[in-house]
């Protein structure tokens, strides 16, 4: 058994069957939206081999170490070891110490507590907050359990923090979420347009095929837009060092410039866009040398640019959190899209707008529609049509899913915090340290008198608020389906027994949902919510209908797939006709407007947030492996050395920089590659790796008013030395 990619199922403490010598499957890289698809041979249930395919897609036999380090994770028989949990536990009472219990005790408890506050307070006192690192099967089930059985639209999840700018930008320009590109059109690229996305360090596979491409092909170009010299700044052929927000004033200007040179595509814009006139009228009236300003580079840096991107060459954008985590998030996605569709750089080969997704189901969760103004298929809760679609499909009875969205996640965790919302059930993700403004956060999941929390490890920052802990199935021992950046859908094998009680995430939720006594959570497996929802996507932008079990287990496929023959689409949007009621994509045309917080004589100095390539979030994972911490062993705060030494600091030296909201301490790293006025600090340390270095103490709650995603990449902060100066010698990192 499980020496195919089609496994079979046994009882509900081990969804795929005992352990037997040895197993060989297929298993998606549960870190990021890059989505490397690895082979996993297990035997003695430990993972004995970990390779990637070379002539498989999407990465052709390449993966980083994060994913070749993954064995070392804490899965399979490693697990009791390296902290996971176990076995459900739970408390009756706030105060009381959580005992161990039986899933079916869980499971009832859960059940009668929801109904009971949802009952006594209506829908809106309970929330769901997921994760993107679910699998599709996990966050469907838990969608429908939400707002399809307990009525509640307050489902949302960390990708509000991470994508919902994306989803935003692609529905206002083409009328659809989703990236109209594919990995394929790196190897077709001219010019890459890296906008506030490090990959080199976060998509790293991805960032090598680019690397690769420029390799090959003298023509190739490079450009990256990011405040600090990012690793992946270092391989730009022009790297501009926006000012932190400055990125809908640069894109601006970009196009301002590209249209006074008459490069404009007149047949594409005149044939397939709306709404041209609206914005160059708006670049029209605006100052290129107050747009400058704004960016805050030179404009030879800004030349530079504009004769890059204005080649007659394919232009294909990548961007990330610089572009998302802003509370100009919409904008600055729309701003992207603009200037591919006033060049007509889309729609083909090696060309258009690519937004990178971070975790590896991010898009997933978009597609099951885990948000909270959204439903399954790219459907939408506020659409009366898309509603009775779902609630026919879910046996419901005609209005009851609520018309109105939910609250997203920064709302959510204030909500509680006001102690409107009674209940809460975390799953796969780690709020406390990864929420904007985290004190708040805590302080719902201390005001909330129900906490669930479903994780694969025990003690987590969020753990420690929970009444009830689930103990969920991690990588490598769970089977389901997930979709990487470029809408490809993979499945993945159980190919480990899970340690302890732990269960697939599906399984929980859809436990819980049959003791709630709802009609249609009786799965048998994860093929059968597979199979229910992917009917669900049939004639929806998302189509995956065609996508049956049986295909998913002989390899991947992209969306759109309509039909049980159709080979999937690598690219989007080839006829130029996009799903607006014109059929045309739209300009859009908005002013450049500043971060949410200002800097001031208390606050001088702006904060950014980010990543490290060695370590994942809030390290529940990637802090078990001594290979990744040895690179990047503790937390740190960037500076430019004449912000250091305007205040006396030295390198290496612990600092606390505090915002008007927090504090957050670390040691001090100089850094010529920032600009001056800027500190960046990684969010990856929570408490319980290093006291007081939560980045997320600092950060603002601030939302684009659109997309309701916070500005993770802007807080204003001062900052202070903690005790006496120590110069550090040669080595410091
Ligand atoms: N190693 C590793 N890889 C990961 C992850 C991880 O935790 N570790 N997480 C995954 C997830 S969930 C995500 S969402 C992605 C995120 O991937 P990225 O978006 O690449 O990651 P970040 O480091 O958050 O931010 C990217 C860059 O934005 C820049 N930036 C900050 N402010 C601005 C701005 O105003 N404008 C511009 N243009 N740039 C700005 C920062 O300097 C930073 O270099 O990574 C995924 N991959
Ligand atoms: N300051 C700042 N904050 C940020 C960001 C930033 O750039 N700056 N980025 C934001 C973004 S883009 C993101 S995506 C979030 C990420 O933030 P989180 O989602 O909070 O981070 P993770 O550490 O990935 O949390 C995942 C949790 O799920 C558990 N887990 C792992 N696998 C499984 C599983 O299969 N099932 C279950 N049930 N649990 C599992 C892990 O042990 C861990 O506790 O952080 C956001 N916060
Ligand atoms: S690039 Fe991303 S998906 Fe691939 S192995 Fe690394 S972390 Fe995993
Ligand atoms: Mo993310």
């Amino acid at each position: 058994m499980l020496c195919t990619n089609a496994p079979s199922r046994t009882s509900p403490t081990s969804e795929e069957g005992r352990a037997v010598a040895t197993r060989t499957g297929k298993a998606t890289c549960c870190y990021c939206g890059v989505g490397c698809v690895l082979t996993v041979k297990a035997a003695h249930n430990r993972v004995i081999d970990l390779t990637a395919d070379p002539d498989a897609e999407p990465t052709f036999g390449m993966m980083c170490p994060k994913g070749a380090l993954l064995t070392k994770a804490g899965v399979g028989s490693d697990g009791p070891g390296a902290g996971r949990l176990l076995h459900p536990m739970l408390r009756e009472h706030r105060g009381a110490p959580l005992r161990r219990a039986s899933w079916g005790e869980a499971v009832a408890f859960i059940a009668r507590r929801l109904r009971d506050y949802r009952d006594r307070f209506g829908p809106r006192a309970i929330a769901y907050y997921g994760s993107g690192q679910l699998d599709t099967e996990a966050s469907y089930v838990f969608n429908k359990l939400f707002k399809g059985g307990l009525r509640s639209n307050n489902t949302d999840t960390n990708s509000r923090l991470c994508m919902s700018s994306a989803v935003a930008g692609y529905v206002a320009a083409f009328g659809s979420d989703g990236p109209p590109t594919c990995y394929d059109d790196i190897d077709h690229a001219d010019t890459f347009f890296i906008l506030g996305a490090n990959m080199a360090a976060n998509h790293p596979v991805l960032f090598n095929r680019v690397r690769r491409r420029r390799a090959m092909d003298d023509g190739v170009r490079i450009i990256v837009i990011d405040p600090r010299r990012s690793k992946t700044a270092e391989y730009a052929d022009v790297h501009v060092p926006v000012a932190p927000g400055g990125d809908v004033a640069l894109l601006q200007l970009l196009s301002k410039r590209l249209i006074d040179a008459g490069r404009v595509n007149h047949d594409f814009v005149h044939r397939h866009t709306d709404h041209f006139d609206r914005y160059h009228h708006l670049l029209s009236s605006l100052d290129e040398a107050e747009l400058l300003a704004r960016c805050g580079v030179s404009a030879e840096t800004v030349d530079a640019c504009v004769d890059v991107v204005g080649r007659d060459a394919r232009l294909l954008s990548f961007y990330c959190m610089g572009a998302n985590q802003s509370s100009r998030g919409t904008d600055k996605n729309t701003a992207i899209i603009n200037l591919h569709l006033q060049l007509g750089e889309l729609c083909k080969p090696g060309a258009g707008p690519f937004s990178l997704t971070g975790q590896p189901n991010a898009m997933g969760g978009r597609e099951v529609g885990y948000l909270c103004h959204q439903l399954p298929g790219y459907r939408f809760v506020a659409n009366a049509a898309h509603r009775e679609e779902v609630e026919q499909a879910w046996g419901l009875p005609p209005g009851a899913i609520d018309a109105e969205p939910g609250l997203p996640a920064v709302a959510m965790f204030e909500a509680a915090a006001r102690g409107e919302i009674k209940a809460i059930w975390v799953a796969c993700t780690n709020p406390a340290v990864s929420m904007p403004d985290a004190n708040t956060a805590q302080e719902g999941l201390r005001r909330a008198e129900l906490v669930i929390v479903q994780d694969c490890f025990s003690t987590t920052e969020t753990t420690a608020f929970a009444d009830v802990l689930l103990p969920a199935a991690q990588w490598g021992e769970k089977s389901g389906t997930m979709t990487n950046s470029e809408r490809l859908v993979t499945r993945s094998t159980a190919l480990l027994d899970a340690p302890g009680e732990a269960m697939p995430d599906w399984w929980i939720a859809a436990a819980v949902g049959r003791a709630l006594g709802f009609h249609g959570f009786d799965y048998a497996s994860h093929e059968e919510v597979w199979d229910e929802y992917r009917k669900l996507t049939r004639g929806t932008l998302c189509d995956q209908s065609g996508m049956t079990n049986e295909r998913l287990d002989q390899g991947p496929l992209r969306w759109p797939c309509p039909d049980e023959t159709h080979p999937g689409t690598r690219r989007r949007y080839a006829d130029r006709r996009f799903p607006t009621p014109t059929g045309r994509a739209r300009f859009v045309a908005s002013h450049a407007l500043p971060p949410a917080e200002a800097t001031d004589a208390d606050h001088p100095l702006q904060l950014t947030t980010g990543r490290v390539a060695y370590q994942w979030h809030t390290r529940t994972k990637t802090g078990l492996v001594p290979e990744l911490v040895r690179q990047e062993p503790e937390p740190f705060i960037e500076i430019h050395p004449d912000d250091a030494a305007a205040r006396s600091l030295a390198d290496g030296q612990r600092v606390r920089i505090a915002s008007r909201r927090g504090v957050a301490e670390a040691k001090l790293r100089f850094t010529l590659g920032i600009r001056p006025g800027l500190l960046f600090m990684p969010f990856h340390w929570g408490d319980l790796f290093e006291p007081h270095s939560n980045a997320n103490d600092v950060t603002s709650p601030a939302c684009d008013p659109v997309s309701k995603q916070p500005e993770l990449k802007f807080a204003a902060v001062r900052i202070d030395a903690i005790g006496e100066p120590r110069i550090m010698g040669a080595g410091t990192p």
